[in-house]
């Protein structure tokens, strides 16, 4: 006990130290909620799934915003800045965002709460927030040139409200581009009478989608295509899984904004509907299903009760949404060691040359006779190939060559299909080792891409195994760490 308090007490003074404006300790922030009986400053040990209230959001990958207090008031302090980003093993993208990520943290408040968000303006043009959702006064509604005057570089707007509704919000710059470049965030509000069922865990994922052209590293936010898929800032399997202890009651929020519904699917369990962006559905009209279509805009709270265990996908269901850097019309999408970053028109497009000089001959392939070489017998180590077994077991080191592509496969019709998307995509467990991938089946990163992570149902033992392990990291900021901190 004396240990824990005291580690405790050195939690709040490390997180009470830092200044508004910064991100406080998970633990700190773990402080400043209200004490409930299944809070830190509880005086005896929790069960493993204490019915604690509320339970804390977990927003993997980008965590919560912390807050002061100033009299009544819950003080957040949200920064929008440039930042870079590595969404994954080998691509950093510049995105804006907010207090260091893309999306912004999470704010959580509780119904009742009075709410302040002290607004900076660090990008390099005018900006503002919208609070979308909010039954509030419209002059705190963040319209540029509407509600307000925008906020210039270097400015600063105070936001108040007064919290009386709960469910899943967010805010976002109401810049549309500016929101297509990772300008949004969740925003919790905590119901004061605690929904039914509890549930243990609570997960906020936020669906996005960049177009980010190979050897870029700016989204392009006009593009009406996208090549990469994220849940809360990160592609599959760089996104972090869901950790879940066997008989949990789990929700999962999606949020959308971006130009492109999702269908989130959820693999091994029938899920019930149970809120919207306009906050929680009575039970008597919840609706069952295992994907749920998360439009532009719109928020869906999903729940299970997690009785199968297993690493079960979660994922948006549309096939090129499960795919990293597709690129094939703009040349390789993975720039190799000898490899020209640019072509001549000719090369590039594959235009009327090469032998016997039209693109029927042996040398242009299915790749819409742009010269990818796929198909021949010059094919290079593109994503968009390699095709030859010999090749693309080069290009896998380490895998296992267990036959994977016919002999004959590029005499077929049609192929290469998931060979395309999915063979070529090299297993990478250790660039994206974490605790919670421990125990995932040795190569599972090679067939993770894009909008995709799992919702792992781990039975006691093993759950326990990952849960010690994620508190041995002991990551600064963690996303998990107000959770962990209800874990004894
Ligand atoms: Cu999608």
């Amino acid at each position: 006990m004396s240990n824990r308090r005291t580690f405790l007490q050195r939690a709040f003074s490390a997180g009470a130290a830092l200044c508004a404006g910064h991100r406080l300790s998970a633990q700190a922030m773990q402080m400043q909620m209200p004490a409930g009986p299944g809070s830190p400053a509880a005086p005896s040990k929790q069960p493993l799934t204490s019915p604690s209230f509320p339970t804390p959001v977990v927003t993997t990958e980008v965590g919560d915003l912390s807050y002061t207090m100033d009299g009544g008031a819950k003080v957040f302090h949200l920064v929008a800045e440039v930042l870079r980003q590595k969404i994954h093993p080998g691509k950093t993208i510049d995105a804006w965002g907010f207090n260091g990520s893309a999306p912004g943290p999470t704010i959580q408040v509780n119904q009742g709460d009075h709410v302040r968000v002290i607004f900076d303006n660090h990008l390099p043009e005018p900006s503002s927030i919208h609070w979308h959702g909010f039954e509030d006064m419209v002059g705190y509604d963040g319209m540029p040139g509407i509600s307000q005057e925008p906020v210039k570089p270097g400015g600063r707007f105070v936001y108040e409200f007064d919290i009386h509704q709960a469910g899943t919000y967010f805010y976002h710059s109401h810049m549309a581009m500016q929101e297509m470049t990772g300008m949004l965030g969740g925003f919790i509000m905590h119901p004061s009478t605690p929904y039914h069922p509890h549930c243990d865990k609570d997960f906020l994922l936020h669906l996005q989608e960049y177009a980010v052209l190979p050897n870029n590293t700016v989204p392009n936010t006009m593009n009406m295509e996208y090549n990469w898929l994220l849940l809360n800032g990160k592609a599959g399997p760089a996104s972090t899984p869901l950790i879940v202890r066997l008989g949990d009651r789990v929700r999962l929020r999606f949020v959308n904004l971006g130009m492109d519904h999702h269908p989130m699917h959820l693999h091994g369990y029938t899920f019930h509907v149970t809120g919207t962006e306009g906050g929680r559905i009575q039970e008597s009209a919840w609706w069952p299903g295992n994907t749920i279509l998360v439009g532009v805009a719109q928020a869906r709270d999903v729940e299970i009760t997690a009785n199968r265990p297993g690493d079960w996908m979660l994922h948006c269901h549309l096939p090129h949404h499960m795919m990293n850097q597709m690129s094939s019309n703009v040349g390789s999408m993975t720039r190799r060691p000898g490899q020209p970053a640019g072509v001549d028109m000719n090369t590039g497009m594959g235009m009327l040359q090469g032998t016997p000089g039209a693109p029927s001959g042996d040398d242009y392939g299915t790749s819409l006779g742009r010269g990818m070489g796929f198909g021949s017998t010059a094919d290079m180590e593109t994503t968009n190939g390699p095709l030859s077994r010999e090749k693309a077991m080069q290009a896998m080191a380490g895998m296992p060559d267990e036959g994977d592509i016919a002999k004959n496969a590029n005499a077929v019709p049609g192929f290469p299909q998931d060979a395309y998307m999915e063979g070529p995509a090299m297993a990478m467990d250790q660039m994206v080792d974490k605790p919670e991938n421990y125990g995932l089946r040795p190569g599972w990163s090679g067939f993770m891409m894009g909008m995709m992570t799992f919702v792992r149902v781990l039975p006691p033992d093993k759950y326990d195994e990952v849960i010690a392990r994620m508190k041995q990291a002991q990551r600064p900021n963690d996303p998990y760490g107000a959770f962990l901190q209800r874990v004894l």
